[in-house]
């Protein structure tokens, strides 16, 4: 697992009075990539929409990945924290399932 979390042990201000906890997040600077898959169903309007809305691409490069996704197989829509590329890929599904298409994406490290 790319995610480490620590956790300090508590501290005590000399007076003694106010006990605190002291968390140290570290979160692994590796990228992942969002990688999104073809399918037979999903149509290219809708891959189109996806990529420029929650990837933030422009209509041009939008078409380009959409094309090369349609003609290889699998394209990248991304490449962000583990956190965000997780939450993209899950996006990309709930936005798939809500209008009935089969689109998909996954992550994998950049
Ligand atoms: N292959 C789909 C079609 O012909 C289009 C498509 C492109 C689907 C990219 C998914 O990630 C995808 N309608």
């Amino acid at each position: 697992m790319r995610y480490a979390f620590q956790v300090a042990d508590r501290q005590e201000r000399s007076d003694g009075a106010v006990k605190e906890r002291v968390e140290i997040k570290r979160h692994d600077p590796t990228l992942f990539k969002v990688v999104l898959l073809n399918d037979d169903y999903t149509t290219m309007d809708f891959v189109i929409q996806v990529l420029e809305t929650l990837f933030q691409k422009s209509p041009a490069e939008a078409y380009r990945i959409m094309m090369h996704v349609h003609k290889n197989g699998r394209g990248i829509a991304g490449v962000y924290s583990w956190e965000v590329a997780e939450t993209k890929a899950d996006t990309v599904r709930s936005l798939a399932v809500r209008s009935g298409y089969p689109l998909r994406a996954t992550i994998e490290e950049a």
